[in-house]
């Protein structure tokens, strides 16, 4: 029996590709020397999608494929995927929940460590042959007595709070909902979190409803002690509200592993040394990504054979 055809719009991992192609006829947008004739090509019989990173799949997209059955997303932020529009239109939306929840906590902790003592600025002054002459400056910040306000207290916040609790910091969070399964303090805004604390941890999804949710007034609530977490999304943070805050000193600094407009970083935030910036790595190792891409592909695999994906995301909840 011919194999059903899979369109994969941008590049994936190896590991991906390859066991995909033993189910799939796997169609390589990014590859093709005519995208446009590609698609025309294939649209008429595609019936997955595999994508991820920075790829866009969007209603007009999906709407020239009729036979379009599942789309499966490397990450657990699937908001380049028009999801609202794949759950109308019958379509499964996976994304790779809890494989990679530990890896990022991990990677949230240490940013948070990385901002607070200035470590990375501390790196370039020994390198740069400094310490001799003088030992590092003492850092004004430190996370010592700090209060920790979760925005986003799902299951990566969550692993954040227990490595959080080991480390002796004050635990509170903003979500819509006040999560029943644990102590931590709600607060029903934003708003009402950062005046809380001076510690603010982003892990919510890029979503219309978080668009710069992170703007000014938020920034001044947080106050002049205030350090700024982002691991979930650049989208949530207003970026240019962000570079002033920083420059006049409204908060104190911030570390940030996500960008509005991955990769292109504003030079306004390369420009002050004190704050940290990473290239999107929260769960960038090659165990986790490995797990990452198997679920991709089990998703895949399981809809092919029963009908039904492994983790549907819950735009697109499982069908009887
Ligand atoms: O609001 P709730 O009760 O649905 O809680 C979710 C919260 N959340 C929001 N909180 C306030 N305002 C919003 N508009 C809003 N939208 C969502 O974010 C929930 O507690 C949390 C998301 O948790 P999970 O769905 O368990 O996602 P996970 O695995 O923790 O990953 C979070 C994000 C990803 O979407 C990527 O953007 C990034 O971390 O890697």
């Amino acid at each position: 029996m011919a194999k059903p055809d899979l369109l994969m719009p941008g590049q994936m991992m190896g590991m991906i590709i390859d066991q995909l192609e033993t189910a799939f006829n796997v169609h390589k947008l990014w590859e093709a020397s005519d995208g446009e004739a590609l698609l025309e090509q294939v649209s008429d019989t595609v019936v997955a999608i595999a994508c991820g990173g920075h790829v866009t799949v969007d209603a007009a997209l999906m709407s020239r494929m009729p036979k379009l059955g599942i789309v499966s997303n490397f990450g657990v932020g699937y908001d380049t995927v028009d999801a609202a529009w794949a759950g109308q239109h019958g379509v499964y939306v996976t994304n790779t929940p809890n494989v990679l929840t530990e890896e990022v906590a991990d990677t949230a902790m240490a940013l948070l460590l990385m901002t607070a003592r200035e470590l990375p600025a501390a790196e370039r002054y020994l390198r740069a042959g400094k310490w001799p002459q003088r030992p590092y400056p003492l850092t004004k910040s430190t996370l010592r007595d700090r209060k920790l306000g979760i925005f986003g207290l799902g299951r990566i916040g969550k692993a954040i709070a227990r490595r959080a609790e080991a480390f002796g910091l004050d635990i509170s969070y903003y979500n819509r909902s006040k999560a029943s399964d644990v102590a931590y303090a709600y607060h029903d805004t934003l708003e009402g979190l950062a005046s809380a604390v001076d510690t603010l941890m982003v892990v919510v999804p890029g979503s219309e409803s978080t668009q710069h949710a992170v703007s000014t007034d938020i920034l001044k609530a947080l106050g002049p002690n205030g350090i700024l977490i982002n691991i979930g999304r650049g989208s949530v943070v207003d970026e240019n509200a962000l570079i002033k805050a920083l420059k006049d000193g409204t908060i104190h600094s911030a570390g940030l592993d996500v960008f509005e407009d991955e990769p292109n970083v504003p030079q306004g935030l390369l420009d002050i040394d004190r704050i940290v910036l990473l290239p999107h790595v929260g769960s960038a190792s090659v165990h986790t990504r490995n797990a990452m891409g198997q679920l991709v592909v089990d998703n895949l695999l399981n809809w092919k054979k029963t009908g039904k994906p492994l983790t549907p995301v819950n735009e697109t909840p499982l069908r009887s």
